[in-house]
């Protein structure tokens, strides 16, 4: 038998797994063997593609500050939300995605029954306290077909899953460090947010929260 990503992430046990939806998972605990790794990570892609408050086309700056890392990149300024294969501010790409991050989003998709992912973008979140993400959906990428999984570092959110209308009722789902959820299918479209951080310091990241959503953009 080959070599798989799943050779990457060895376990003795299953792992422990909510369920959000239909199609919409949290694997708990399940990034915490590349904790650290991915924390330096993100350093090495602050340093060439700095976090940024961003602005809304509405007109409002962001609480959460956003860079990328990947093929393509997530940004937002007046004139809407779009993918970019360019940082806007330096105007050089996005820093490359990690092996290693990518790797666990494939054994992740394949561990959750979704099949082969191949995220070609990884949209980098960073929450301080008081920092909130509104309900919106995630629907800039060019096909639904895919999942979305999407990292946890640092302290802990409450994490708001709806339905498909704004106005559907929210379940609160806590997110700790190094738990991994993962969408798609008929749950691709829920709308989902984040409330505003709580400050309690997590002991290896301080007073922030990082998350990585990984996607299948272009
Ligand atoms: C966050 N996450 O957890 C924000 N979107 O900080 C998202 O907006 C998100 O976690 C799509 C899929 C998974 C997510
Ligand atoms: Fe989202």
């Amino acid at each position: 038998m080959g070599m798989t990503t799943l050779d990457l992430f060895p376990r003795s046990t299953p792992p422990i797994v909510d369920r959000m939806g239909p199609c919409a998972f949290v694997l708990r605990g399940f990034a915490l063997p590349i904790a650290a790794e991915l924390v330096r990570a993100v350093t090495a892609i602050d340093a060439l593609a700095p976090f940024r408050h961003m602005e809304t086309p509405g007109g409002f700056t962001m609480s959460v500050a956003l860079t990328n890392c990947g093929d393509l990149g997530w940004t937002t300024d007046r004139r809407g939300y779009r993918y970019t294969t360019v940082d806007p501010v330096s105007n050089q790409h996005w820093p490359a995605m990690p092996a290693t991050l990518r790797a666990l989003a494939r054994t992740v998709a394949i561990t959750a029954g979704f099949g082969a992912f191949e995220p070609d973008a990884c949209l980098v979140n960073r929450y301080l306290p008081g920092s909130r993400l509104s309900l919106h959906q995630d629907k800039n990428e060019r096909d639904f077909d895919a999942p979305i999984v999407s990292v946890s570092l640092g302290m802990s959110a409450v994490f708001l899953f709806g339905g498909s209308a704004r106005s559907d009722k929210t379940t609160r789902v806590p997110l700790h460090h190094g738990d991994v959820a993962i969408w798609g299918g008929e749950d691709r479209l829920r709308y989902h947010g984040v409330m505003p951080l709580k400050d309690a310091p997590h002991p290896l990241l301080g007073a922030q929260r990082i998350n990585l959503t990984l996607r299948k953009a272009g």
